[in-house]
């Protein structure tokens, strides 16, 4: 059994209700128990493409599925939440990313754990800290890896 952490964002549609029905389906799945649910919050878009705000949260699981099977597994549930990708880094319906996977460090091909830009992604640290400041990314507390990020604009909206 492993401790896992999974980052959400969605800047379409029903953002709230996609994110929701998102973490329903994670808990859902054998091999998979959803133990920790941050609040919801409202991010500007960060990266080169204009785009809507997002809202995001950072959930952490139990599971027995190895790194791989739960990378697909996200990618399924984007996919059934209608998740296109015609823009690189551009607007979606649901993201759901791998950010650590007990003490588990790989590179393969489209799957790199810790998640190698999450230290630098404020949407994805303050909710994280939220469930989590216990965590350690590279060797360094999650609360200063933040120390230098702009959180100014990151809008707690409340449970999810
Ligand atoms: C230069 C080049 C600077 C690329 C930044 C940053 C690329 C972030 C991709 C970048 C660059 C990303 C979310 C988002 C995206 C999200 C918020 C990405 C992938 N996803 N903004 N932008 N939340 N707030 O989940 O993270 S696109
Ligand atoms: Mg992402
Ligand atoms: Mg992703």
């Amino acid at each position: 059994m492993t401790e896992a952490y999974l980052g959400l964002g969605s800047n379409l549609g029903d953002r709230a209700a996609t994110l929701r029905a998102a973490i329903a389906a994670l808990d859902a799945s054998s091999g998979v128990r959803v133990t920790r649910i941050s609040s919801l919050y409202e991010t500007p878009p960060w990266g080169p493409v204009p785009q809507g705000p997002y809202l995001n949260a950072c959930i952490g699981v139990e599971t027995t599925l190895a790194p791989r099977q739960l990378l697909d597994l996200g990618l399924a549930i984007e996919r059934d939440h209608g998740r296109e990708r015609a823009v690189r880094w551009g607007p979606r319906t649901l993201d759901i990313d791998l950010l650590l996977f007990g003490d588990t460090s790989l590179d393969e091909d489209g799957l790199i754990v810790p998640h190698p830009r999450m230290a630098e992604r404020a949407f994805v640290l303050v909710p994280l800290a939220e469930i989590a400041p216990e965590l350690t990314v590279g060797g360094e507390a999650i609360a200063s890896h933040l120390v230098g990020l702009d959180v100014s604009d990151i809008a707690k909206i409340g449970p999810i």
